[in-house]
């Protein structure tokens, strides 16, 4: 149930092999979406093993999370009928609280003004709570809020410190919590519907529940907050005008909103950084409850063994009396990674932990833990920096510090190499090298191995399922052109011929009052760029548009000149800027005839199926370079 980011970008295709999709990976049903994330208004569908549309819009009340409550409990619900006695298991995630923090307008004004201390304040409230409700040690203390030295820093990750801010800034960044808050409480209530299910049905009592967070606390929202997280994907920046603009609708289907750096490293109290930095806790802690009424003798305990989300698959088959093959349909299995913490269920909450190490890397970020220690090599994510020989080490004792305050390095030279040795042990074993981190653009501007070979033509037809965008045609840092054969057959034909993306970027080419518009959406921010046509009348017609890419702009953008065609004839022509990171970071793919899931312009509303003619088909030719550095 909801999110699988499981499958090499080329698979998540109509056309593609299904053998990473959950149910080839021993799933019997799936119902959610494959990626990292997506929008949680206008979610992309898989159900099994085929794209569906959503079942119902925002305007009638829909949200991915309580859909997915809904289709949790039907499925449990399905299966109950028939197979009463078969035992479930089900991995349930929604988007949230990932983003784009999308939430009913009623639970974010619940949290008005609750954050508007600012995001130090807050971390020294919940600092204190946490340490009287038993969750850190005593001795743990706080960390500042940005830690790392300046040489080894990456900009888009500073905290702004909140007395620094002026009043729009405070008002904006603090609606920006709210709305995540208010988020956090919707994901919670849903799950609860599932929960209440369980006790309504009598299958509470004998039901293993994991409850963990997807994500931690994340940084993309950069220093100033976004209102369209898209943006950090382009390396493209938030400007503060134009988000406080927003400030009523953070949260609605019109932004995909995240909170600024200050919130992330707030919400990671009492560590350093956030999600991405996986030398610290800030980027690898998250809070995990388990509950099993009939096997968990204690009630509401804290346990301090330390335990990595590899550890879950151990417990849930040491729970269930079963063993993790060694070979499977003939083939040698890896072994488990984690150890079961089902002990931990009647073990004293400061009992010795039965982990031995664990080692962390992401995006070219390392930490390694063993035995209550944890060695940090000081590197930031997406910076592009390399050098890794170069990075210094930090040690610390998790076992009393837990938030990783007190560097030990010149204390303990001989142990800290020790772990260094032992990381690079355990990166040997679970294929982490190379390293490798580069920025965020050119991360999502790498071009990925395909089965299906690099084209300059693509052909689309009308109603194929929408093509997603990691296989779609891929017009980004590009000159391209779009040709569309059409029929007119009725003067009040009107719709979608062609759309790829939504309202937070894409481009669209439709008829709208007998005229024909080429809109391209920039990142969201308006007006929309349109090129509209004098009005058609009934016909056989080639409707194209051209766009010659001249430069790049301040951000890399693509800026350039766009040509509408009717026919040969150019009936508009004019400026354009166009994106050189993705639409969305997963999902909203290219349509004919309709434009899936959140429409890319504003002149129609989604689907806004053409009607009044025939399409035929559409191609569009692309430069084979991308060339960023013009
Ligand atoms: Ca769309």
């Amino acid at each position: 149930m909801g999110k699988n980011h499981n499958v090499a970008e080329q698979d998540v295709a109509p056309g593609a092999s299904r053998r990473q999709w959950p149910l080839q990976k021993g799933f019997d049903r799936f119902y959610g979406f494959i990626g990292g994330e997506t929008n949680q208004w206008y979610p992309n569908f898989v159900e099994d093993n085929r794209f569906i549309d959503q079942p119902y819009f925002p305007e009638d009340g829909y949200h991915l999370s309580k859909d997915l409550a809904d289709q949790a409990i039907k499925m449990i619900q399905d299966q109950k009928a028939s197979h009463p006695s078969k035992p479930w298991f089900m991995w349930f995630c929604p988007g949230a609280k990932h983003a784009p923090h999308h939430v009913p307008q009623e639970y974010i004004d619940k949290y008005k003004g609750k954050f508007d201390d600012g995001y130090e304040a807050y971390r020294e409230w919940v600092f204190k709570r946490m340490i009287e409700k038993g969750i850190l040690p005593k001795e743990t203390a706080l960390t500042p809020i940005n830690p790392l030295p300046d040489e080894v820093a990456n900009p888009t990750d500073f905290v702004r410190p909140w007395d620094s801010l002026n009043t729009d800034e405070k008002k904006l960044f603090s609606r920006m919590a709210e709305v995540h808050a208010g988020f956090s409480e919707y994901t919670d209530a849903q799950v609860g519907r599932i929960i209440e299910y369980l006790e309504e049905s009598g299958q509470l009592d004998n039901t293993v529940v994991l409850y963990a967070a997807d994500n931690g606390a994340s940084g993309e929202g950069s220093p100033n907050g976004s209102v369209n997280e898209n943006k950090f994907f382009n390396g493209y920046p938030d400007s503060l005008s134009e988000n406080m603009k927003y400030l009523d609708v953070l949260g609605s289907p019109e932004k995909y909103n995240h909170y600024p750096t200050g919130w992330a490293v707030a919400f990671s109290t009492p560590f350093k950084m956030f999600k991405r930095y996986s030398e610290y806790s800030g980027g690898t802690c998250d809070p995990l409850v388990i509950s099993w009424p009939k096997g968990i003798k204690v009630c509401r305990e804290v346990r301090h063994q330390y335990h990595h989300s590899t550890d879950i698959v151990p417990t849930i088959l040491d729970i269930c009396g079963l063993e993790m093959p060694k070979i499977y349909k003939g083939v040698e299995q890896y072994p488990l990674a984690g150890v079961s913490m089902r002990y931990t269920f009647d073990a004293k909450p400061d009992a010795p932990t039965q982990k031995k190490r664990q080692y962390y890397a992401m995006l070219g970020t390392r930490g390694i833990w063993e035995d209550g220690w944890r060695a940090a090599a000081l590197h930031a994510p997406l910076t592009s920096k390399g050098n890794f020989d170069k990075d210094q080490w930090e040690l610390y004792n998790v076992k009393t510090d837990r938030a990783e305050s007190k560097d030990l390095a010149k204390e303990h030279p001989e142990k800290l190499q020790a772990l260094i040795k032992v990381w690079f042990e355990e990166a040997e074993k679970n294929t982490v090298l190379p390293l490798y981190d580069c920025s965020a653009l050119e991360q999502v501007l790498i071009e990925r191995p395909t089965d299906e070979p690099l084209r300059e033509r693509y052909i689309y037809y009308p109603e194929t399922v929408a093509i997603p965008e990691g296989v779609a045609v891929n017009t980004r840092g590009r000159s391209y052109k779009i040709l569309a054969n059409v029929e007119i057959t009725d003067s009040n034909c009107s719709g979608v011929i062609f759309a790829h993306g939504s309202r937070f970027g894409g481009h669209a080419f439709f008829i709208k009052d007998k005229k024909l518009y080429y809109v391209y959406n920039f990142l969201g921010i308006k007006p929309e760029q349109q090129f509209v046509s004098p009005a058609l009348n009934p016909g056989k017609y080639t409707l194209g548009m051209e766009f010659i890419r001249e430069k790049a702009g301040q951000n890399k953008e693509s800026l350039g000149t766009t040509k509408l065609f009717v026919n040969d004839k150019v009936v508009a022509e004019g400026p354009m800027r166009a994106q050189v990171g993705m639409f969305t970071l997963s999902g909203e793919g290219l349509c004919v005839g309709y434009d899936s899931g959140d429409a890319v312009s504003q002149e129609y509303k989604s689907l806004g199926k053409f009607k009044g003619g025939e399409i035929q088909g559409v191609g569009v030719t692309i430069e084979k370079t991308q060339y960023l550095d013009i």
